[in-house]
């Protein structure tokens, strides 16, 4: 099946059930990766800066902790490598025979990644893997190095619940005893800092939210007509998620292609999970999946924290 075919798929699906979603993996398209550039600056956004100052200040005692002679670090969406560059740096300075693998679905980013890694951190042996990490991580099957595997920058906070546990017992099956798991978190925390963050006055998070519909209309021929629909985030303190919608400001009928799909007035489509977690939330991942808990990192104002789990 085509990429687009899939996509079709999942967005009808996902309007056709009730209550309405659609899957927040298709945000990213050329114009939705632009508009989470500049939420990453955004100032209510703290996510970022937070995880950047652990980086910072905390990759010193992670090394330490991790205290390896042959360590190959495979990180999972990898990105342009400007986030890890300092941690790779650090790593290598501790770890004698260090090898860095970033994978990612986009080519073109690992370009960028690798230009920037081999010339901040020569020492390092390095070879990015463009794809779906379900299946690059294959490549690197023959490998007997110590791993430490990365999954940064709250991605974890995408999935619900079932999908994280999912991931980290996929991410288990490629763990053998003695390896690492580095998880980026958001942290729960006051709820007037986590709700401005997807609700920004500026009005870019809702430019992203309802991208996904822009996206829908030229990829899949669909006639969302973008000034009848709004964005809608809320943050739960308890549960600790955040999540956004995506509401129909008047009763409506879309067509999809062929498919028509129709909404009530405020009606809402669920685009958008965002977990934060604490330390009973981390606890039961960890027993769910099968991996320890081993130490915490976070920054001076525990607004995020990278986990490190050992298989
Ligand atoms: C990519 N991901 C971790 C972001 C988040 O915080 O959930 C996506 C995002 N959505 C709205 N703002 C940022």
């Amino acid at each position: 099946m085509s990429d687009t075919q899939l996509f079709k798929e999942e967005v009808l699906a996902g309007l056709r059930s009730t209550p309405k979603r659609l899957p927040s993996k298709y945000f990213y398209d050329e114009a939705g990766s632009l508009i989470f550039q500049e939420i990453m600056d955004m100032p209510e956004y703290y996510l970022p800066a937070a995880e950047f100052e652990i980086i910072q200040t905390r990759s010193e005692e992670i090394a330490k902790r991790i205290n390896a002679s042959q360590l190959d670090i495979i990180e999972l969406g990898a990105g342009d490598g400007r986030k890890m560059v300092h941690f790779v740096d650090v790593l290598c300075q501790h770890v004698p025979c260090l090898s860095y693998f970033p994978l990612d679905i986009s080519d073109s980013i690992l370009t960028i990644n690798e230009q920037l890694i081999r010339s901040e951190v020569p020492k390092v042996k390095y070879r990015s893997l463009a794809g779906d990490y379900f299946h690059t991580l294959r490549e690197l099957e023959d490998r007997t190095n110590q791993r430490l595997i990365v999954f940064a920058g709250s991605n974890i906070g995408n999935y619900r619940t079932t999908e994280a546990i999912a991931f980290l017992k996929f991410i288990k099956g490629e763990m053998k005893p003695g390896d690492f798991l580095l998880l980026g978190v958001d942290l729960k925390k006051n709820p007037k800092k986590i709700l401005p963050a997807y609700n920004d006055p500026q009005g870019i998070t809702r430019r992203f939210n309802l991208n996904l519909l822009t996206r829908i209309n030229r990829e899949l021929g669909g006639d969302f007509e973008l000034n009848s629909f709004d964005h809608y985030a809320t943050y739960h303190p308890i549960s600790g998620a955040a999540e956004s919608f995506i509401v129909s400001l008047k009763k409506q009928t879309v067509r999809i292609g062929s498919e028509i799909v129709k909404f009530e007035k405020d009606e809402i489509i669920q685009t958008e999970i965002s977990q934060k977690y604490d330390l009973t939330l981390l606890k039961q991942l960890s027993t769910a999946a099968g991996i320890a808990l081993d130490s915490f990192y976070s920054d001076q104002k525990d607004l995020f924290s990278w986990v490190l789990f050992r298989s």
